[in-house]
């Protein structure tokens, strides 16, 4: 059990430091090798922002095919697993996102 709950708080650890480096250097791909490593293995899909609410979290993507999921393009609705992901994020931005197996937002930035 304990076991379970470190196992949850070092990937929630790892996503957040993923955003931070996403957010930052989008120039340089010279990132830390373990960085560039967490970011491969998000399998990454496009979307477009059709609807987004900031408060809960939620928002409203067209999306291309979600290979995890085995999802195939449509529009739905995500929540965030953090509701200050979205933060920064607008109807009709073009933007990259990854979602876990619960369909939630673990990461999500705004394509340039
Ligand atoms: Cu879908």
């Amino acid at each position: 059990m304990k076991t379970q709950l470190i196992k949850i708080a070092s990937i929630f650890a790892l996503s957040i430091s993923t955003s931070v480096f996403a957010a930052g250097d989008h120039g340089a791909h010279a990132g830390k090798a373990t960085e560039q490593k967490s970011v491969e293995t998000m399998e990454m899909t496009q979307g477009e922002v059709k609807k987004i609410d900031p408060k809960t979290g939620k928002v409203t993507l067209k999306h291309g095919e979600i290979k995890n999921l085995q999802m195939p393009p449509m529009t739905m609705v995500f929540s965030a697993k953090e509701a200050a992901q979205l933060e920064g994020l607008n109807k009709g931005d073009n933007v990259l996102f990854a979602v876990d197996q619960n369909m939630n937002i673990t990461h999500i930035e705004k394509k340039q």
